[in-house]
C-alpha cells in the first residue's frame, strides 16, 4: 500500500516539512524532496520569513550559457552592483557563484551542469533594491539544458522543472545569439519549444496571454555586437518564430543582450581531440539589466 498522509505515524506528521517547490511532505531530516529532488534546505532557510521567496527560472538549451550567466549575476549582486545588494541564505547558495568565478579566474569555463536534478546548484538570496528600499527573496536553481529539453520533449519526466516553471514569478530565457546570427535555426526552435511548454503548462485560454515577466536574453553577444545595439530588432530578424510566439502568447516580454567574455582563445592539446575555448578575460555586459527588469515586476 502506498504511504498516504493518513498512514504516516503520528510522530512523523508533526514534523513533516512540505517541499518549497512541489509541496510534497518530507521527513524532517530529508536533504532533498523525495518527489522532485529540490533541496529541503530551502524550506528550512525560509523558516522565519513572512512571505515565501519568489522563484526565478533561468531556462535555455544546453551550452547556451545559463551557469555562466547565473554565476556572474549572483557574484555581481553580492558585490553590490548597481542598485542591488544580495545576501545568501544558506552556504549552499554560494556554491554556484564560487564554481563559476574560480573557473573563470583560472581561464576556464565551468563544467556542464549534470542532468540529475539532485546535483543542481540552487541559489537562495535576499536581494535589496536600494532605490526602492525593497527586499525580495529569490530562489534560482541552475538547471541543466538537457533536462529542460527532456522535459519539454516528454512532459512530466522532470517533475521539478514543471513545478518550477509553472510557479515561477519570472523567467529568463537564454538564447544563443551567436548561433542565431550565424543562421542556425536551432536557437529559434528551442526558444519556441520552451515558451510553448510554459504556455501549455500554465493552461491559459487561447484568448488569454501569459503575463509572467519573461526576459529573452541574447547570450554570447560578444560574437554579434549588433544584438547589443537593438536586441528587439536582432530577435525579430534572427529569431523570427520565437519573436512571433512572444507577441501572440506572452504579454510581458522584453529582449536583452548579454556577454561575459572580452576575448577568447582556442586551444588544443596532445591529450584531447577537440578544440577548447579559453576565456582570456571577463568583460561583463548586460548581465544585470534583464534581472533588474524582472525584479521591477515581481
Ligand atoms: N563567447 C561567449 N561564450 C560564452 C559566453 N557564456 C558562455 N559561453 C560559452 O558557452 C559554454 C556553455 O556555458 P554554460 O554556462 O556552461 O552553459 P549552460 O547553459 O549552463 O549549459 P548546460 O549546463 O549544459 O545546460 C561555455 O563553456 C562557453 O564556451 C559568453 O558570454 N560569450
Ligand atoms: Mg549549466
Ligand atoms: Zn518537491
Amino acid at each position: 500500500m502506498s504511504e498516504t498522509y493518513a498512514t504516516v505515524p503520528q510522530a512523523r506528521i508533526g514534523v513533516a516539512v512540505n517541499c518549497m517547490i512541489c509541496g510534497t511532505p518530507n521527513g524532517p531530516d530529508a536533504p532533498q524532496c523525495r518527489q522532485c529532488l529540490a533541496p529541503m534546505a530551502l524550506v528550512h532557510d525560509a523558516g522565519a520569513q513572512e512571505a515565501p521567496p519568489a522563484l526565478v527560472s533561468i531556462i535555455g538549451e544546453s551550452n547556451v550559457g545559463k551557469t555562466v550567466y547565473l554565476g556572474f549575476l549572483l557574484d555581481m549582486l553580492s558585490q553590490r552592483a548597481g542598485d542591488f545588494e544580495a545576501i545568501p541564505r544558506g552556504a549552499y547558495s554560494i556554491d554556484l557563484q564560487q564554481t563559476v568565478i574560480s573557473h573563470m579566474a583560472a581561464r576556464a569555463f565551468p563544467p556542464k551542469t549534470p542532468m540529475e536534478a539532485d546535483r543542481w546548484l540552487w541559489a537562495y538570496y535576499q536581494v535589496h533594491q536600494r532605490s526602492a528600499d525593497r527586499w525580495v527573496d529569490l530562489v534560482m536553481p541552475d538547471m541543466a539544458g538537457e533536462s529542460l529539453a527532456a522535459e519539454v520533449a516528454s512532459p512530466r519526466t522532470f517533475r521539478v522543472i514543471r513545478d518550477l516553471l509553472t510557479r515561477s514569478a519570472g523567467s529568463l530565457l537564454l538564447i544563443d545569439a551567436a548561433l542565431a546570427a550565424n543562421g542556425s535555426p536551432q536557437p529559434d526552435f528551442f526558444g519556441m519549444k520552451m515558451l510553448s511548454y510554459i504556455d501549455s503548462m500554465r493552461g491559459a485560454r487561447r484568448d488569454q496571454r501569459i503575463d509572467t515577466p519573461t526576459a529573452v536574453v541574447l547570450c554570447k553577444a560578444d560574437h554579434c555586437p549588433e544584438a547589443f545595439d537593438d536586441p528587439r530588432r536582432f530577435a525579430e530578424a534572427n529569431l523570427n518564430r520565437l519573436w512571433n510566439l512572444c507577441l501572440s502568447r506572452f504579454s510581458n516580454v522584453e529582449f536583452f543582450a548579454a556577454s561575459v567574455v572580452g576575448s577568447l582563445a582556442y586551444g588544443t592539446s596532445a591529450r584531447q581531440e577537440f578544440v577548447s575555448l579559453i576565456p582570456l578575460h571577463t568583460a561583463l555586459r548586460g548581465i544585470l539589466e534583464p534581472f533588474q527588469w524582472i525584479i521591477d515586476q515581481v
